[in-house]
């Protein structure tokens, strides 16, 4: 797999703004002798690769320094493109940033699309498809429960999961082919016990493997959690403590939140889409009324619930509707105002329950820690977790392709189930391009990357 198109493309890498470092990257054919037109430095030796060096950057019409810099070279193919690359890393003013890519661009280079250097990396062979969805997880990773896995299949771990499916299933088809050829000769028997067993077991493998990517894809794009309790007993107090800043008003007069408020935050190594929501005020009319029915429609997506009691004050009927309410669902309790005298008679709940103070801060950790517990899975396998939707359709597309062909009433379709398979493979790691599929992922990166 070439890369047909081999210009040089630059943008910078780092986000716009003011920072200490701002990085340039060029990549191409031109990279280098680019760079050699715009930068000056003391000894003017070719540049080697794998090297820095320390000088400024010229404007190449008008030869004013626009920047002290340093420049780093790498050639091809030891880049992260697979072709000759130049990193500028000038101060972080976007006007000098700005200055030096005219400048790159005088001499004859073009700015980047979207991820196009991850995509020549990719066309290049340097990484498959999977490494680069797992370079732009890397990135984006939103806690540290995803950036384990995106680095994991950045390394190429999932990559050799799906090549040893690949393979299994390659083997697989190379015995019914022989069979099919030799089968007028020769009177080899192809829908054995043997081969049923071993499209049986690879279905197996590719089940497991789907029956961890809910929670992969959860550990990514976050879980849902509603912090529930009656008017007044603190939630909004918690929210703001778990969030970290003053997000919801609180205030001790009951029915403050009345709008559920949503915020997002990284505890515990994972990501939490937090919910904050109108206390339940036992018969609730009007805006009341349509306040709670929020709440009870947010509990049904809900992946934990925070139910909140006032350690203060003894329980009362609302306490035990919610109790019942949210039985079923995973569900935290937490006895809240524990810095106040403990009025609450509750057996049952004060066993299970996580003791905390909202207001002080008192025992939050302890209330991260059951968070997370009651959150990351065990998951079925050691191999790498799959963390998108892409990768979920692929598998259950393998999957059917796979009971297919155990089903095939004649080998020959069972051949065409087990292609089909190999081709989904194939889409998967990025060896069979399709460019509906490429488009989609690239247009999530951002220029320079
Ligand atoms: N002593 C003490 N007071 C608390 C604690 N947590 C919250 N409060 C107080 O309890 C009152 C209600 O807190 P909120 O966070 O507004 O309660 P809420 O559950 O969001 O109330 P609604 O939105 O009305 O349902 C406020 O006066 C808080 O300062 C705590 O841990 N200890
Ligand atoms: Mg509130």
């Amino acid at each position: 797999m070439t890369q047909t198109t081999n210009d040089t493309i630059v943008a910078c890498a780092t986000p716009a703004g003011y920072s200490s470092i701002g990085v340039i990257r060029a990549s191409g054919e031109e990279a280098i002798r680019y760079a050699e037109t715009i930068f000056t430095r003391q000894a003017d030796q070719p540049l080697e690769s794998n090297r820095a060096y320390f000088g400024e950057v010229i404007d190449p019409t008008t030869q004013e320094i626009i920047d002290k810099v340093v420049v780093t070279v790498y050639r091809a193919p030891h880049s992260y493109t697979g072709e000759d690359v130049v990193e500028i890393a000038c101060h972080g003013n976007p006007l000098i940033i700005e200055r030096i890519l005219q400048a790159v661009i005088k001499t004859g280079a073009r700015i980047a699309q979207r991820g196009e250097f991850t995509k020549r990396a990719l066309l290049n062979g340097k990484i498959d498809l999977l490494q680069a969805e797992a370079v732009l997880d890397t990135v984006y990773a939103p806690c540290d429960e995803a950036r384990k896995i995106a680095i994991a299949q950045y390394e190429g771990k999932l990559s050799e999961q799906v090549e040893h499916l690949r393979s299994g299933i390659f083997d697989l088809l190379v015995t019914i082919n022989a069979a099919i050829d030799f089968s007028e000769e020769q009177d080899i028997e192809v829908n054995s016990e043997s081969t049923d067993a071993k499209i049986s077991s690879l279905i197996d493998r590719v089940t497991t493997w789907l029956n961890d990517s809910q929670s992969g894809i959860k550990i990514k794009e976050g879980y849902r959690i509603l912090i529930m309790g009656r008017a007044n007993v603190g939630k909004s107090t918690l929210f703001n403590r778990l969030l970290g800043f003053d997000r919801a008003i609180t205030h001790e007069t009951p029915g403050t939140t009345r709008d559920y408020l949503e915020d997002t935050v990284a505890l515990g190594g994972l990501y939490l889409i937090l919910y904050d929501t109108a206390g339940m005020l036992g018969k609730a009319t009007g805006v009341d009324q349509q306040a709670q029915e929020r709440t009870m429609q947010l509990m049904e997506g809900a992946d934990l619930i925070l139910l909140m009691f006032d350690g203060s004050e003894p329980m009362n009927e609302q306490d035990v509707n919610l109790y019942n309410i949210t039985k079923h669902q995973p569900t935290i309790m937490v006895v809240n105002k524990v810095d106040l005298n403990l009025r609450m008679h509750a057996p049952d709940i004060l066993k299970d329950c996580v003791k905390i103070s909202a207001k002080s801060g008192h025992n939050i950790e302890a209330l991260v820690d059951t968070i997370r517990s009651e959150l990351l899975p065990v998951f079925n396998t050691n191999q790498p977790i799959i963390t998108r939707e892409r990768h979920r359709q692929s598998l259950e597309d393998i999957r059917k392709d796979l009971q297919r062909a155990r089903e095939a009433p004649t080998t020959e379709t069972m051949a065409y189930e087990l292609r089909a398979a190999l081709d989904v493979c194939g889409e998967l790691t990025g060896k069979i391009i399709n460019k509906e599929i490429l488009d989609r992922i690239f247009d999530e990166f951002c220029i320079g990357k």
